[in-house]
């Protein structure tokens, strides 16, 4: 091998087209400003676990009782993914090995639910996620779904109501989580509707859980059957997935992830949840989730200020939805003006939402990526100024063409730490 490990270099001598598009990708994390809510930029130990050899090994099973040879330094990493997984979160029982949120939300359905069982979720049109019961995804044609949403005015969940639609459908699973929901979640609140109904309580906190384990949400865990997550948005670590659960369903989760649902883990992905776990126990990952809070509010502050429509009002995380309604400019033309000026959103549905998902009413914004760069909340008020310049003017090329120099000199103030050059 000439090359050190997982180095460009090599790429760009086997594949100079791959190449080409990585190099082109890293001059966009570069200078643009990314403020998409589920995003995050891994740290160079992260990125350089998930590129390491241990993608080489076969590893199906659990460490100490494998199906292959070879195992104990892979056994290493998935024990101290456990290890740290658990001393974060403080559940009982953790598998590291899920792939994806995805696949961690259809273990927790698996492990003690039969097809066509009842489930209820929060509506992906309110700020829910597709496989909390929506009817294009595999939790909507496997169980019978049904969901809850915010309520019109408050635009916030409406405990009472949520209670009153369960009592009707009567769950065997009652699922809480949100992709694009900026208020606090009432767990304790939840496990009482789910109790009062006789259904387990499955918390998916892909979102919030940099928050959680930094005590700036509360924890469903003591709540919860199971708590499921992805690894890479607020936690910062590799695009993975994790389902923790009370001890009782720890047989069940760990069967029905292997052999269940998955063949070999990912073992250079569990390495670089073991380092993300390991980094999110330091103290400067909770100055750094601070950094998120503090930051949200500031850019909801700052539109609320001139006029514009966040939904609730505010933030209490690390995202808030922009009504456009009121400015006569659709999700789909702001993400577009807003990515020509180099800064990238994401077009989303608002409660109660007129317009096609594909067009939207709203647009999400989320703190997690440019907290990582180091901004604080100076570089968030310039940013809502860039912003409103823009949506004033949203198909105005003049426009967008020198706010994307402003943005492209701000993010030279804030260097993205990992360096993928050429070795
Ligand atoms: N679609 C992701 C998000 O952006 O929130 C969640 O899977």
């Amino acid at each position: 091998m000439r090359h050190p490990v997982g180095t460009l270099k090599a790429i760009q001598e086997t594949d100079p087209d791959v190449y080409t598009a990585i190099r082109a990708e890293e001059k966009r994390q570069r200078e643009k400003l990314v403020l998409i809510a589920s995003e995050n930029y891994a740290s160079p130990a992260v990125l350089g676990a998930q590129g390491c050899l241990m993608t080489n090994k076969y590893a199906e099973g659990y460490a100490g009782r494998r199906y292959y040879g070879g195992c104990q330094h892979v056994d290493t990493v998935e024990e101290l993914a456990i290890e740290r997984a658990k001393k974060l979160f403080g559940c009982e029982h953790v598998n590291v090995q899920p792939h994806s949120g995805s696949s961690a939300n259809m273990a927790a359905y698996l492990s003690v639910l039969k097809p066509g069982d009842v489930i209820l979720g929060m509506d992906l049109a309110h700020g829910g996620h597709l496989t909390h019961g929506h009817k294009v995804n595999f939790s909507g044609k496997l169980f019978q779904s049904y969901s809850y949403g915010v309520n019109r005015e408050t635009e916030r969940i409406d405990y009472d109501e949520v209670q009153r639609i369960a009592e009707e459908c009567q769950p065997r699973m009652l699922v809480v989580g949100a992709s694009a929901y900026s208020r606090v979640l009432d767990f304790s609140r939840f496990r009482e509707i789910a109790q009062a109904v006789g259904a387990y309580l499955l918390v998916d906190i892909a979102h919030i859980a940099g928050l959680i384990a930094t005590g700036l949400h509360p924890n469903p865990v003591p709540y919860a059957d199971f708590v499921t997550t992805t690894t890479h948005k607020t936690l910062r670590g590799p695009r993975s997935g994790m389902i923790m659960c009370k001890a009782e369903h720890a047989k069940a989760v760990d069967k029905i992830i292997f052999p269940g649902l998955q063949g070999g883990p990912l073992m250079h992905v569990v390495a670089a949840k073991a380092v993300a776990f390991q980094e999110a126990l330091s103290p400067t990952f909770t100055a750094y989730q601070r950094q998120v809070v503090a930051n949200a509010k500031t850019l909801a502050e700052g539109f609320l200020d001139r006029g514009y429509r966040v939904v609730s009002g505010g933030t209490d995380n690390h995202l808030f939805l922009l009504n456009l309604t009121p400015k006569g400019v659709s999700g789909k033309d702001a993400e577009a003006g807003l990515d020509s000026a180099g800064i990238v959103v994401n077009k989303n549905a608002i409660p109660y939402d007129e317009k096609p998902p594909a067009v939207a009413s709203g647009i999400r914004i989320g703190t997690p990526v440019v907290s990582t760069r180091g901004m604080g909340e100076a570089e968030m008020r310039a940013m809502v100024e860039l912003m409103d310049q823009v949506l004033q003017h949203v198909h105005d090329a003049k426009t967008q063409r020198r706010v994307k120099k402003d943005v492209k000199a701000m993010c030279a103030q804030f260097p993205i730490f990992h360096s993928y050059q050429p070795v």
